[in-house]
């Protein structure tokens, strides 16, 4: 979506949620903008109250103007509401492993992020300590150093997509309170949200075609379905019970050590019977869980990671051909067999 087009329809005043009977298009001034408390992972949760969608949503993006004085302390996330999807928006950029201080340029202005944008790393890459990341518009990205505290890899810096993350949300799931949580993970250098806006759509976006292209900013791990930078320890177990039972995944974060070692997520995902794997079907950076279902139609059944309650069927054209598209954007549901 272009934030050109939110005047489109007259539907909506910035910084006044003006909502129209059923939007198509709207913008949503952020509530609880203001200094971004130093060193201290919990950040400021800056809210958007989006009303008035009936169809579901396409484009999402996000307009913030902000002031800092050390980007790579910074980490952004947006979140749908109830938490049904998110992203992170940026997240320690230009920061890599746990022996480099980052990026200690700054922001200065409006900054965009949506689908069509620059890569923010690559702007940042050459500039100084008291050089501004340029305002304009960007892609956002994946993280860098993963917290504070640890980093184990040199990943970070893969555009991801707003589209894919949010697009396809159902106006009852677009519909309500989101949340664009900011943190300043440094202490020293300071910044503040001067001001912050979402525009929603509901018109897919004609340029992005959902592609990642290459970026030499770009590291990523294979199976790494935690976003951690490093591969994940991956298991999953027949928890149901029999030749068609519940399959329960066990993913354990690949990061730090000892007794501090990563967190064990679990989650049930496709039937004993199912074939199992992964990737990143919603182009996030962070390994999706899968499984391939033999039937007529075959079918992909994938958690993305960005939305993980949504588990979403890609379908063969007939029994097990691969599908024409992998995508999960519109939620696909399979016919029965
Ligand atoms: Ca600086
Ligand atoms: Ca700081
Ligand atoms: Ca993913």
């Amino acid at each position: 979506m272009r934030l050109g087009a939110l005047g489109l329809v007259g539907l909506c005043v910035v910084g006044v949620a003006a909502i129209p009977l059923t939007a198509t298009a709207a913008d949503f001034a952020g509530g609880g903008i203001g200094p971004i408390p130093d060193g201290n992972p919990t950040g400021i949760n800056v809210t958007f109250n989006v009303s008035g969608f009936v169809q579901p949503i396409q484009g999402v993006s996000l307009k913030l103007n902000i002031a800092h004085t050390y980007v790579s302390d910074l980490r952004a996330t947006l979140i749908s509401p109830a938490g049904k999807a998110q992203l992170l928006v940026f997240g320690r950029p230009g920061a890599r492993n746990s022996s480099s201080p980052g990026a200690s340029s700054n922001l200065g202005g409006e900054y965009v992020f949506d689908d069509n944008g620059g890569d923010l790393w690559a702007a940042i890459a050459p500039l100084t300590s008291s050089g501004v990341v340029p305002p304009g518009r960007y892609r956002t990205s994946t993280s860098g150093k993963e917290s504070a505290s640890a980093q184990l890899s040199d990943h970070g810096g893969c555009s991801t997509s707003l589209t894919s993350a949010f697009g396809g949300l159902p106006g009852s799931e677009a519909n309500g309170i989101w949340t664009l949580n900011i943190a300043d993970e440094v202490s020293i250098d300071t910044g503040t949200v001067n001001a912050a806006l979402l525009s929603v759509d509901t018109v897919a976006d004609p340029i992005f075609a959902y592609g990642f292209e290459p970026r030499a900013q770009c590291k990523t791990a294979w199976l790494d379905l935690t976003g951690a930078g490093r591969s994940s320890y991956v298991l999953v177990r027949n928890t149901g019970g029999g030749p068609t039972g519940t399959i329960t995944w066990y993913v354990k974060d690949n990061i730090a050590t000892g007794s501090s070692a990563g967190a064990l997520t679990m989650f049930e995902h496709g039937i004993a019977s199912d074939f199992f794997l992964t990737g990143d079907w919603d182009g996030d950076g962070i390994g999706d869980a899968a499984v391939w279902r033999s039937g007529t139609p075959g079918q992909f059944i994938v958690r993305p990671s960005s939305h993980p309650s949504h588990h979403c069927c890609q379908c063969a054209d007939r029994a097990d051909h691969l599908p024409h598209v992998l995508s999960c954007h519109h939620r696909e549901v399979c016919p029965g067999p």
